[in-house]
């Protein structure tokens, strides 16, 4: 009923109706996220470094693009049914991997340039990031189950990979800077203790074994979108507040004798 009013779907567009858990929960999310986006901006309002303001737009800028997507999938334009073969029709929440591919290669850019990555590790972790989520997208719009699962296991490939970078080369970089190792290592533990959980939901939820029903589904990662964007945002302001506002000098003297800048 709610949903009837809300996902007209009027004109040439067809609005695929979902139930009110759903709807409710994408609606909250979209208004979270923005909330989300002008703290953050707040919180970041006095930093003068240029790093402080760097990572303040970059954190700000993730929960505000997220904002808008989940008013697409609110509004129902998001959101398209597909019939999969010997299991009827499926919503396929498209908008998500719109938010994804562009928002989570900016949180890995956020982490590599706490831990002042160079160019070559920050662009292989986002080619492979944009590869992990395209692959999921493709897979979300399969029609045939196994090759669904083809495609989880190609996304999962890069995200492999991905874990790989993070806790290999990024975590030896950031650890050539004493100063920055211990919120470079809580930031990245929390980072992948939410990320390792999309590739789960995916296959238990409506896109894989589907064991867990769309509601649901849309509850979990709307809070898992809420950590690894608003959660993870405030963090790493604070983090990066602390290390150039707070400790300026030592930071400028590492960094002068750690960063090789290539
Ligand atoms: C998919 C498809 C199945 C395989 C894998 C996936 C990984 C998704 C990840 C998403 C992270 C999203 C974040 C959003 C922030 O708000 C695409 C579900 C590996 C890791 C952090």
């Amino acid at each position: 009923m709610f949903e009837t009013i809300l996902l007209q779907g009027g004109g040439g567009f067809e609005a695929t109706p979902v139930g009110a858990l759903t709807n409710v929960t994408l609606w909250v999310t979209a208004v979270l996220m923005g909330l989300g986006a002008a703290g953050i901006i707040y919180q970041g309002r006095g930093l003068t470094s240029e790093e402080g303001i760097e990572h303040t737009v970059i954190s700000a800028l993730i929960p505000a693009i997220a904002m808008a997507m989940y008013l697409g999938m609110a509004t129902g334009i998001g959101i398209v049914s597909i019939e999969i073969a010997g299991q009827g029709t499926q919503e396929v929440f498209w908008m998500r991997y719109t938010d994804w591919i562009v928002t989570t290669p900016l949180l890995l850019l956020d982490l590599a340039l706490l831990a002042k990555a160079d160019r070559t590790t920050i662009g292989s972790l986002l080619g492979l990031d944009v590869f992990m989520i395209a692959a999921g997208l493709i897979g979300a719009f399969e029609t045939l189950p196994v090759y669904r699962y083809l495609w989880w296991v190609v996304s999962t490939g890069a995200f492999l990979a991905i874990l790989w970078l993070l806790l290999g080369p990024l975590s030896d970089i950031a650890s050539q800077d004493d100063g920055r190792a211990d919120s470079f290592s809580t930031l990245r533990n929390l980072l992948i203790g939410l990320w390792v959980v999309y590739p789960v939901v995916w296959l238990l939820g409506v896109e894989g074994f589907g064991l867990i029903p769309v509601g649901i589904e849309t509850v979990i990662y709307a809070l898992l979108d809420l950590s690894a964007k608003v959660g993870f945002g405030f963090l790493m302001v604070s983090a990066v507040s602390d290390l150039t506002e707070g400790g300026q000098a030592t930071q400028d003297r590492a960094g002068a004798t750690a960063t090789s800048d290539d």
